[in-house]
């Protein structure tokens, strides 16, 4: 049963159309901005979960859709993904290419910041560690951007990003990844906040030094351990 603080959550992210990433900012945009400034910790504290919950997480039946509010369209036939920066051999994947390269199949739990977890998604695409090792990854870099079609972006170390669970995904339980979701391809980072699972994925650049990305300087934790509760900077 939905308590108040998820109806709020939700009426907030339900039916919130379109303006992002310009000049003029969404109401959305500006309600979680003002929740990272008071740093505000979900009021749910439940407890089921087996231990697989982190902290101020509650187990959602259903997966809900997160976002700016544009669902980019790209078709695969149209579809590239670039990783670039510091590698020695910088990519530019079509779809094609893309489904080439040596498929994974991880499982793994989402936790979002505004408290939401989904457990067991299984997910169907190619490993971080596959896509670097294609593009020469060079021993310096330590932090990657993730660019997206809608202009999100979103910053993480390499620890995380490199990580066994760590893919960029085309399917979701055995279907393709529907563009709600971030389809044709996402990045899905289990061991952070679902912020740094960038969706509509069209670059990765690999870096020496950090650079934060939209969440991260709009108040949200630069890490964002959801074990640490790092919801907040
Ligand atoms: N391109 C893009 N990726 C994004 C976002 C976004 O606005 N644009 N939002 C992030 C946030 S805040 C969350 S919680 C998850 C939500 O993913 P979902 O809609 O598949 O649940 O996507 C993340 N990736
Ligand atoms: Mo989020």
């Amino acid at each position: 049963m939905a308590d108040k603080d998820d109806d709020r959550f939700k009426a907030l992210f339900e039916g919130q159309p379109g303006s992002v990433l310009g000049e003029q900012k969404s109401k959305l945009t500006e309600t979680k901005e003002q929740w990272a400034r008071e740093k505000r910790q979900p009021q749910t504290r439940r407890t089921d979960g087996g231990g697989r919950l982190p902290p101020g997480q509650h187990l959602s039946k259903d997966w809900p859709v997160l976002d700016l509010g544009q669902h980019p369209l790209i078709p695969t036939d149209q579809w590239v993904m670039k990783v670039a920066g510091a590698v020695g051999r910088p990519l530019t994947l079509d779809w094609e290419a893309f489904l080439a390269l040596p498929q994974a199949e991880t499982t793994s739990d989402i936790h979002c910041v505004t408290s939401w977890s989904t457990f067991d998604n299984r997910w169907g695409g190619v490993l971080v560690k596959t896509l670097a090792e294609a593009a020469d990854l060079r021993p310096e870099a330590a932090f990657a951007v993730l660019h997206c079609h809608d202009g999100y972006t979103t910053n993480l170390p390499l620890d995380h990003f490199l990580a066994d669970g760590s893919l960029i995904v085309h399917s979701w339980n055995g279907e393709p990844l529907t563009r709600e979701h971030g389809g044709p391809a996402r990045a899905v980072v289990p061991s952070l906040y679902f912020w740094k699972s960038a969706k509509w994925l069209r670059q990765i650049t690999f870096l020496e030094k950090d650079a934060p990305g939209f969440w991260e300087t709009r108040g949200y934790h630069n890490l964002g351990d959801p074990w640490k509760q790092q919801r907040y900077g």
